[in-house]
This record gives structure tokens, sequence and C-alpha cells, in this order.
């Protein structure tokens, strides 16, 4: 089974993350992290209950739980390498888009997004993928890896294959189903996020998981409903609770098809962000940001004031059909 404990993180002091943050990063991530946001011990980093009277019936997953599950795999040493084994199956399965509509999802592990896989730069990693649905998919990782492990060959059912290469380079690469119509694989759930973690780690946050998706429901190549996470209108439904003044860590992927490009806009803060998670420091700051398919990025903000705060994307038919979703901001802890 996967293992969704935090494996082999660096618990970083506040006296190690001044010293990184001057020395690592230059002086403008340490005076934007310092004057920004709080400075933050791993262990002083806390999440918030979640909220009780959610109805995750009809969905077969927890979308509020979802959002800060990583899976790190079942660790391995092989060789003295460490390798990180997880498990994905394709299936279908039900779920209830909203009051009146039932959708087949095609999916890994039935959620969406498929498990937030993550490892760190140089582990190898080995994904043994089951399908299980009736049709043929597979499992294409973005990052760099040999073409025998491109995953652009469909795996029938019933069948196993196995993908392993070396988790490279840092950043948040998507995986998704690489089987034609792409689109339709795609839009129906077969996507999920792979994070490889730098090396020297990331100052400790809050961390969080929004995938952006579709749903073409009458196959006239354009969407209909619009979902963070799978459910339409679901953290608008439930709010996601943050802590006031505490540095939250997004994670944001862009799995829309057919809308070329979308944005993301979270209202009354601003952000920084960290492009394809490429960087240690952050390449810009805003309140919107615009990305094509499978793009991502991490956002990086901290809330001053408490109170429930609108995210979504800025074509607003998107989020009015969908895509949105609030922060309920929790006066600060101390
Ligand atoms: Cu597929």
């Amino acid at each position: 089974m996967p293992n969704f404990s935090n494996q082999e993180r660096p618990n970083w002091s506040r006296r190690q993350l001044i010293k990184w943050g001057l020395a690592g990063l230059g002086i403008s991530y340490a005076a934007v992290k310092l004057s920004y946001f709080p400075a933050t011990s791993a262990s002083s980093v806390k999440i918030p209950p979640i909220p009780e009277n959610i109805d995750n019936s009809g969905f077969g997953y927890n979308p509020m739980t979802l959002l800060r599950e990583f899976d790190y795999g079942t660790l391995k040493k092989e060789n003295g390498r460490t390798v990180r084994e997880f498990n994905l199956v394709a299936g279908n399965s039900t779920v209830q888009l909203n009051r009146a509509l039932t959708y087949v999802s095609w999916n890994y592990n039935n959620r969406l997004p498929g498990p937030t896989l993550r490892a760190t730069e140089g582990d190898r990693v080995r994904i043994i993928f089951h399908n299980e649905d009736g049709h043929s998919h597979s499992v294409h990782f973005h990052g760099t890896h040999p073409v025998e492990m491109d995953g652009i060959k469909g795996v029938r059912r019933g069948k196993t294959t196995v993908y392993e290469f070396d988790a490279q380079p840092y950043g948040v690469h998507p995986y998704h189903c690489h089987i034609a119509p792409v689109t339709r694989h795609i839009g129906k759930g077969l996507y999920g996020l792979f994070i490889i973690d730098p090396k020297q780690g990331r100052p400790p946050a809050d961390e969080m998981v929004l995938v952006m998706g579709a749903y073409d429901l009458d196959d006239d190549g354009k969407n209909e409903l619009y979902a963070f996470n799978g459910i339409p209108n679901y953290y608008r439904n439930y709010p996601i609770p943050i802590y006031q003044n505490q540095l939250v860590r997004l994670y944001l992927l862009n799995m829309i098809e057919f809308d070329p490009v979308v944005t993301f806009h979270i209202h009354a803060n601003m952000f920084q962000v960290l492009k394809t998670g490429r960087t240690l420091k952050p390449d810009l700051e805003s309140d919107v940001i615009s990305m094509g398919t499978a793009e991502r990025h991490i956002l990086e903000f901290a809330y001053p004031y408490s109170g429930k705060y609108m995210f979504h994307p800025h074509q607003d038919y998107i989020a009015e059909y969908g895509c949105m979703g609030f922060f309920k901001v929790i006066a600060d802890k101390t």
C-alpha cells in the first residue's frame, strides 16, 4: 500500500532556514520570505482540522483530505539507492458532479486527481501500473526519462506494466494517460501530479494540491463543467481552512482540455510564483497567472487577515461553471 507518511523530509529549524535563505537563495528571496511570510519551523506548521458536516457521498473519495495527501511510495533500499515504489490502478468510477448529474470518470486509484506522487530528486522511482478499466490506458510522466518509460503505449485491461526511472529534474510534473484521443482520456480524469522535491527541500509550509480539470459531457469538443480536484464547486461549498499568517504552498496544475489557456486568481492577496516548481526562489509576484494545458506552478502566499476569500480562474464563465473555491482564513493561532 502507498505510504502517505512524510518520509525522509528535512527537518528545518528557523536558524537553518534563515541561513539557507541568505546563503542559498540570495537576498531578494530572503527579504521576500521574511517580510511577507512569517518564518515557520517544520514542527510549527499547523494543519487546520477538517470541517465537519462535509458530505462526500457520491464522489467515492474525499476532496478535502486529498488536498494535503502526498504519496511517498514504499521506500526500499536497492544497491545503496533509495527506490520509491508506487501503485497506480486505472479504473472507472461514478462521480456526482452536481445534484442532477452523475458521470463515469476514468481515473487512477478512484480519485481525481490520481495520487500526488512525491520523491526527492535523484531517487529511483518505480510505478507499478495496473489497468482494470475496459479501455487501454497508460501513464505518461512529464520530467526527464528514457523513451521506454515515456508511457505512450497502451496497457490493456487486466494487464500490468512497470515504469522505472530516476526522479529528475526537481519540480512539479503532471502525469496522465496518453492514449488517443488523449483529450478524452484526460478529460475523463486520468491525470495527477508528480512532485520531485529538491534535495535541500523547501521551507516548511501548509502544502496542498489543486488540479483544474473540465468535463466535456456531450463529446462536442467543448467543456460544460469545470472543477478543482474533480468535483465542481466543491471548495465553494466547503471552503479550504488555512491559518492566518501561515505560509501556504500550493501545487497548482491546469489539466483543462479544449480551453487553450486558463488563469488562476486569488482574492485580496498576492502570491509568489515558482514556475514549474523549477526554482528555489520566486520568479514573480502576482494575483493572477495564465496557464496553458499541463502547465503547473508552485504558488506561495500567506493571508494577513482572517475571512473567506475566493479563488478561481479569471475567465469568469469557467469559474461560474464549477472552477470556484474559497480559502477560509482562520484567525492567527498564536
Ligand atoms: Cu487512457
